[in-house]
């Protein structure tokens, strides 16, 4: 998978993306991820890509032309490097999108290539959100100060999922909202600490028992932190 994002803040990735799994799944090449500076594409010698409001009204709102040129730029080189042009699937990460879910993230790692805008300020121009993105992704209901965090969160969900990035894949298989549950209990070494001991049960050796013990605790975890995962979109809080 590819994936490219568009920001005004590049230097904030090289940390994440150079770290534990992240990094060695873009080492192992199953991901790569190109950060670019959206200023590149500003075409003002100012490197503007922001613009007061239309309608006034406080901050500053981010130019549709920066994000639609490059997005332009980058199909072409896509083109010129590979002959025919992958299409790129175009996500915007806004509090005004989709609430992200690992549903949405296990459709989205099946794509070839992804653009991810980050937006700032007080959002991009609608122009954007209409005319370029094909997705708008939202990872909660609280405002941040910048677009680059989501893309993160983004750029991890989906790598993990990638085949190769994770040591042992059969981990994302019974992981928590994959089978649209939340997990069972992890203990490990001591048995005892702090008076607290290890369930009897996961020092038994008898895997069945064990198995129905982790299913009888995520499905009990479920049921009272996040009945909505089990009763399904009707009352979901997404
Ligand atoms: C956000 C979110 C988010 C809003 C103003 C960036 C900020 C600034 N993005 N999920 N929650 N974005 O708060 O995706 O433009």
């Amino acid at each position: 998978m590819q994936i490219d994002v568009l920001t005004i803040f590049p230097e904030m990735f090289p940390p994440v993306l150079g770290t534990s799994i992240l990094k060695r799944a873009i080492l192992k090449k199953v991901v790569r991820v190109r950060v670019h500076d959206l200023r590149d594409w500003s075409g003002d010698k100012h490197k503007k890509v922001d613009d007061r409001p239309y309608g006034g009204g406080p901050g500053m709102v981010m130019r549709p032309q920066p994000f639609f040129e490059a997005v332009d730029d980058l199909k072409r080189q896509e083109t010129r490097d590979k002959g025919q042009g992958t299409i790129p699937y175009v996500i915007l990460l806004s509090p005004q999108g989709e609430r992200l879910n690992q549903k949405t993230v296990e459709r989205l790692s099946k794509k070839p290539w992804l653009i991810l805008l980050c937006g700032h300020y007080e959002g991009v121009d609608e122009r954007v959100r209409v005319g370029l993105a094909d997705e708008e992704l939202s990872i909660g209901d609280y405002v941040l100060t910048c677009g680059e965090l989501p893309a993160m969160v983004l750029i991890d969900c989906v790598s993990r999922l990638l085949p190769g990035s994770l040591g042992d894949q059969a981990s994302v298989k019974e992981e928590s909202f994959s089978l649209q549950l939340l997990e069972y209990p992890q203990f490990t070494r001591p048995e005892e600490f702090r008076g607290m001991r290890v369930p009897e049960v996961l020092l038994s050796g008898d895997h069945v028992r064990i198995g129905q013990w982790r299913k009888l605790q995520a499905l009990r975890r479920t049921m009272t932190r996040r009945p909505d995962l089990i009763d399904g979109p009707s009352n979901s809080s997404n």
